[in-house]
């Protein structure tokens, strides 16, 4: 691609070189915004059919609002970028997903027509009442506009925002872009609801009816300006619902969300309308590409891709993904015991739960993306005598924390929660890296949390946490799982002094702690520094609570108390498995002086390829073998006298 090769877009500076264009040239461009993103999703990977579903809706936003001194509030934000081309950021866009480059979501550090960074669905109705409120309060007279997806407006937050923007006194729009797709199939009533509108006539047009249908009864002019039951009853009957008119929301639409001029005018009535509105949009997932129009959950976010002719032909990763490894598990276990059903909210491709679907239907179960319900969905099914395993992201579990709290610790429920893409996640960046399960987790009482660091593992993770009578979490990451076990098989098992780790390597100069999949990085460290003469062990924690009791009381005695500990972990330093390490050593008495914790930094790590954000943390085999070539060097610095010692400072009690 050639910057140069697009005639329109390569104009297009900001918004008002957008508004200067004659109104039939916007197709060709809308062309050239489609062939840019296609090419560059093709060569980066990144979200495609959300795209190009929204290119002529942000056509004609930039044409009408006066962003960004009027607010864009992006729900999910996956479907920003054709905003991204028109806002000064086509001559970058070639960067887009890659380290140093434009973030595959709003991002406002990038540019001041993004407001918020985003990647999780369901905020954008809030954060518009949110700016419309404080806008109104400080006089400022803009004009707000919401846009989110069929699926995302299902979520839980997002009805909250739209009951409470029934309340407001002022402009706000919110466009629904309803494609009628989630990544996959939509889920629930909501969905069927919308489907059902978008084939209705348009809300005005039946409220037009209604009013000359009232007309022709004799009296009717009367009847219809007294009975506003009558006139109601009749509406819904032939546009049945209209939930959000009665959420105090005015609601106009369904209208086509590819005819350009239709959406100016549409946009420049609701401008100046002084109350909370619904523009609901008909747009269709990946259109343009007749290919990803056929298929647009492929082609949701798809990895690097080439066209051919007719044929997509989109690169395949190498390696078993721990997602695959996942969906093995999971179809092994659901045959072994009737009790297991799976539950994913709205990520059954994207945690591999999908393949439980086919084979045990009724055991399937898809709540959309409402992952606080799923959590206490699975709770009650617990309660009432299943085993469910609940796939979730670990960046989306964060929505469902109180009712891991209530509904399922409190309780001491054994649900399982299996947590894909824990850790950093790669291109999807800052907002979609799960860094902070652990912390939120570790303070449930009763919760086991577990980690395997190869598919042998994950299988036998699964096979104790579903024998287990509490609530447990397994966590793996975005990556592939080793290609061989990195160690002797041994039985997952939690005894009096907790949960049983491994020994993958013995070492006398250090050893890393590692827990979960940056086991395999560790083992590669250690070899590193075998090279160089350094002796360092490698043990795979396996759990971090409970944790080992029997082998830290080992490793911190182990040289008279002066063996350097690095904890290892693809997670927050702050409180996860390191500092749980450290809360053990402390409450034992030990030198917790010997551990370094090494894991993620306290800031936000941007978009860039998995590896380059592992090097840039310090987590890769080079940069773990630097951190314990350090602790060596420090350990081995420190006069004999003065040296930590595993003293074993007298108890308190
Ligand atoms: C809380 C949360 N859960 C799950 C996801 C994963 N996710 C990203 S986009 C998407 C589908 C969104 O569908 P919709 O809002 O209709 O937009 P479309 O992609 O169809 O344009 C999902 C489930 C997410 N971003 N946030």
């Amino acid at each position: 691609m050639t910057l140069s090769s697009h005639k329109l877009l390569s104009t297009i500076h900001s918004p008002a070189d957008l508004k200067k264009l004659p109104l039939d040239q916007l197709p060709l461009l809308a062309q050239e915004m489609r062939e840019v993103i296609m090419t560059t999703v093709g060569a980066n990977g990144g979200h495609l059919a959300p795209n190009l579903g929204t290119v002529e809706i942000c056509l004609a936003m930039n044409v009408v609002f006066n962003f960004p001194v009027d607010r864009l509030l992006w729900d999910v934000g996956h479907q920003c970028y054709p905003h991204k081309l028109l806002t000064g950021r086509y001559p970058q866009f070639p960067s887009l997903r890659k380290k140093g480059g434009l973030c595959g979501f709003p991002d406002p550090s990038e540019s001041p027509y993004d407001l918020f960074a985003v990647g999780h669905a369901g905020t954008s109705i809030s954060t518009a009442v949110g700016m419309a409120r404080a806008d109104q309060l400080l006089h400022k007279d803009t004009k707000v506009v919401a846009l989110v997806g069929d699926a995302s407006i299902v979520n839980g937050l997002a009805f909250e925002g739209l009951n409470n923007a029934g309340t407001l006194k002022r402009q706000m729009l919110i466009i629904l872009n309803d494609n009628s797709m989630s990544i996959s199939e939509p889920q629930g009533a909501f969905a069927n609801y919308l489907e059902h509108l978008r084939v209705t006539t348009t809300y005005e047009e039946v409220k037009k009816r209604v009013t000359q249908l009232l007309e022709q009864i004799p009296y009717g002019q009367q009847i219809s300006n007294v009975s506003y039951h009558i006139k109601q009853g009749i509406k819904n009957t032939l546009a049945p619902g209209h939930i959000f008119e009665d959420l105090g929301l005015k609601y106009f639409g369904p209208v086509d969300g590819h005819d350009i001029p239709g959406l100016i005018e549409k946009f420049n009535e609701l401008k100046d309308l002084n109350a909370p509105a619904v523009l609901h949009v008909k747009t269709v997932k990946g259109k343009g590409y007749e290919w990803a129009c056929d298929d647009p959950t492929t082609f949701h976010s798809p990895k690097p891709f080439r066209v051919e002719g007719c044929r997509v032909v989109i690169e395949k990763g190498t390696g078993r993904s721990w997602t695959n490894a996942f969906a093995d598990a999971i179809v092994n276990l659901a045959k072994k015991n009737d009790k297991i059903v799976g539950i994913t909210a709205a990520m059954p491709d994207g945690t591999g739960m999908i393949k439980l679907k086919p084979l045990f239907p009724d055991r399937y179960f898809d709540t959309g993306i409402c992952e606080s319900h799923a959590t206490a969905m699975a709770a009650g099914m617990t309660k009432a005598g299943l085993r469910p395993i609940v796939a979730v992201y670990s960046t989306f579990l964060q929505r469902a924390f109180d009712q891991i709290f209530q509904e399922v610790c409190l309780q001491n429920l054994p649900v399982t929660f299996c947590i894909d893409r824990a850790g950093l996640v790669g291109d999807d960046g800052a907002v979609h890296h799960g860094f902070c399960d652990l912390t939120f987790l570790k303070a449930q009482p009763g919760m086991v949390l577990l980690a395997p660091s190869d598919e042998k593992e994950l299988n036998r993770a699964l096979d104790l946490s579903v024998a287990l009578e509490s609530p447990s979490v397994i966590r793996y990451p975005r990556d592939n799982v080793p290609p061989e076990p990195l160690g002797e098989d041994s039985p997952w098992t939690i005894t009096k002094t907790g949960g049983k780790s491994r020994t993958l390597r013995q070492g006398t100069d250090a050893t890393f702690l590692a827990y979960g999949s940056t086991a395999w990085q560790a083992l590669d460290a250690a070899k590193l520094l075998e090279n160089e003469g350094l002796s360092v062990g490698v043990i795979d924690a396996r759990f971090c609570k409970p944790l080992d009791g029997e082998m830290l009381k080992t490793l911190f005695a182990k040289n008279g108390g002066g063996h350097p500990i690095l904890t290892v972990e693809d997670h927050s330093i702050i409180n996860g498995f390191g500092s749980a390490v450290i809360e053990h050593a402390q409450e034992k008495r030990y030198d917790a002086r010997l551990v370094t914790r090494l894991g993620l930094p306290d800031r936000f790590i941007k978009h860039a390829s998995r590896p380059e954000q592992f090097k840039e943390v310090g987590l890769d085999p080079a940069g773990l073998a630097r951190s314990a070539r350090a602790a060596i060097e420090e350990a081995r610095a420190i006069p004999t006298e003065a040296a930590p010692t595993n003293r074993t400072l007298p108890q308190m009690r």
